[in-house]
């Protein structure tokens, strides 16, 4: 494949050669906003011309969160402006409902150079790389608390009655996680004085996220 031997300047010598992108890994916590960077997307290009544009190949599942372009939300297909992303305007929002999501959305991408598709010598050049790339954005778990509920149990007068795993369980619920949600770990007294006569009531499952 021939090089050109004048970047950027108008005055190519030889056919506009794709550019390549890396593929990234980065992290956000749940509910959090994450800013796209330039150096998320890796733009190289070996004729040293300019990263003008990301294409999209496939958008983050919507179930994990969107990505948006200033105000919007980016479509699919579409073509991001480079610039955009170097002035922080593109940004991955985690789903937030029902509940606020966990997981790893995948952006699929191409990038695209400034340097044209002009044939030169009898070649015609690209400025798409013709190999997709994938930024994989991670929203981690932050631990929302569980709901409980008032119960009764029944016991008669002078017969002391001792606490029960379930009698606290079957109204634990932990609906703010993502299913099954974090298991029940302890039973804190509120005020009953019987209560905290007792020693902690402790449930053997562990938590598990
Ligand atoms: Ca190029
Ligand atoms: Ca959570
Ligand atoms: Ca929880």
């Amino acid at each position: 494949m021939t090089l050109k031997t004048v970047a950027g300047t108008g005055g190519r010598l030889a056919a506009n050669n794709p550019p390549d992108a890396a593929n990234n890994t980065v992290n956000t916590s749940e509910a959090t906003t994450y800013v796209l960077t330039a150096a998320d997307i890796g733009f190289t290009d070996v004729d040293g011309d300019h990263f003008q544009a990301v294409k999209v190949v496939t958008l983050p599942s919507a179930s994990i969160g969107v990505l948006f372009d200033g105000g919007n939300a980016v479509g699919a297909g579409a073509s991001i402006p480079a610039a955009d992303i170097i002035n922080n305007l593109v940004r991955f929002i985690p789903a937030t409902s029902p509940i606020k999501a966990n997981g790893a959305a995948q952006f699929v991408f191409k990038v695209q150079d400034d340097g044209g598709t002009a044939v030169i010598g009898g070649n015609t050049g690209v400025d798409l790389d013709p190999t997709a790339n994938t930024l994989t954005i991670n929203v981690t778990p932050i631990n929302d608390p569980p709901t409980g509920g008032d119960g009764a149990v029944p016991t008669n007068e002078d017969v002391t009655y001792t606490f029960k795993v379930a009698d606290f369980t079957n109204n634990f619920a932990d609906p703010l996680d993502p299913a099954p949600g974090n298991s029940f770990a302890a039973s804190r007294s509120a005020r009953s004085a019987s209560m905290a006569a007792c020693s902690p009531i402790t449930a053997s499952r562990p938590s598990s996220a």
